[in-house]
C-alpha cells in the first residue's frame, strides 16, 4: 500500500497514527506530498487531490481520511472503530468533532494566508469562533475521552495537536484544564509521537 501524506497535515497525521496503532505501518509505503503542488501522481490517484490518499496494492485508492482509517483498521484487526451500538456512535461523533475542527483550522489557515485585500474577515471569525466552541465542547467532553483509544480520541488528538502547530497563540489550553490534562497524557503514546511534524 502506498500512502501520500503531509507532514503537517493533521487529517493524515490521523491515518499514519492507525496505521502504528494496528500494527500496519510496515505494509505501508509513505510518499510525502504537497497536495497544493502536486501536478502528478496524486491528482491521478484523487481527483480532489487531497492528502492523505491510500493506494492499495490492486490500484484502488482509498480516501477521505475516515474511510481509510476505517480499512486500516477492518485490516489490521484492530478496535479503533468499536462494533455498531453506543461505543461505535461515541468514536464516530468524536472523529466528526475532532475532523470538523481540522476544517475550521485549515479554512482559517488557508483565509490568512491570503493577500491581505483578499482576506475575509468575517470568513477567518467564523472559522475561529467554530475552533473555540469545538475546544469548549471537547472540555465538556473529557470523561468520553478517557475510555478506550478509538479514532474518536485519535481525531481529538491529532486536531489538538494541529492547533499546536499552527495556532499555538490561540492558546486552547486556556480555560480547559481538563482537555490539557487529557492530551498531555495522550501525547505520550508512541503513535503520537512517532508523527510528529518536523520543526522547519
Ligand atoms: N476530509 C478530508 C480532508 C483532507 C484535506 O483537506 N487535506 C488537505 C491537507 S490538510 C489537502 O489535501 N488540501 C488540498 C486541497 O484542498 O486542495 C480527510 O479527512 O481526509
Amino acid at each position: 500500500m502506498k500512502l501520500y501524506f503531509s507532514h503537517a497535515s493533521p487529517y493524515a497525521r490521523k491515518v499514519r497514527m492507525t496505521a502504528i496503532e494496528v500494527g500496519l505501518l510496515d505494509q505501508t509505503t509513505l510518499e510525502v506530498t504537497d497536495a497544493w503542488s502536486a501536478i502528478a501522481g496524486l491528482p491521478d490517484d484523487n481527483p480532489l487531490c487531497k492528502v492523505p490518499t491510500l493506494v492499495l496494492d490492486d490500484g484502488t485508492a482509498l480516501y477521505d481520511s475516515p474511510v481509510i482509517c476505517e480499512y486500516l483498521d477492518h485490516l489490521g484487526r484492530g478496535r479503533l472503530f468499536p462494533p455498531a451500538g453506543p461505543a461505535r456512535w461515541l468514536a464516530l461523533r468524536l472523529q466528526a468533532l475532532g475532523d470538523g475542527l481540522c476544517d475550521a483550522a485549515v479554512a482559517r489557515r488557508l483565509e490568512v494566508m491570503r493577500p491581505e485585500g483578499q482576506r475575509s474577515a468575517a470568513w477567518i471569525a467564523r472559522q475561529t469562533t467554530a475552533m473555540t466552541r469545538a475546544c469548549t465542547t471537547l472540555e465538556d467532553w473529557t470523561e468520553t475521552l478517557s475510555g478506550p483509544v478509538t479514532i474518536g480520541t485519535l481525531a481529538v488528538a491529532t486536531a489538538l495537536g494541529y492547533l499546536d502547530l499552527r495556532f499555538a497563540e490561540d492558546n486552547w489550553r486556556a480555560g480547559r484544564p481538563k482537555l490539557a490534562a487529557w492530551f498531555e497524557a495522550f501525547s505520550a503514546r508512541p503513535s503520537f509521537q512517532a508523527t510528529k511534524a518536523p520543526t522547519p
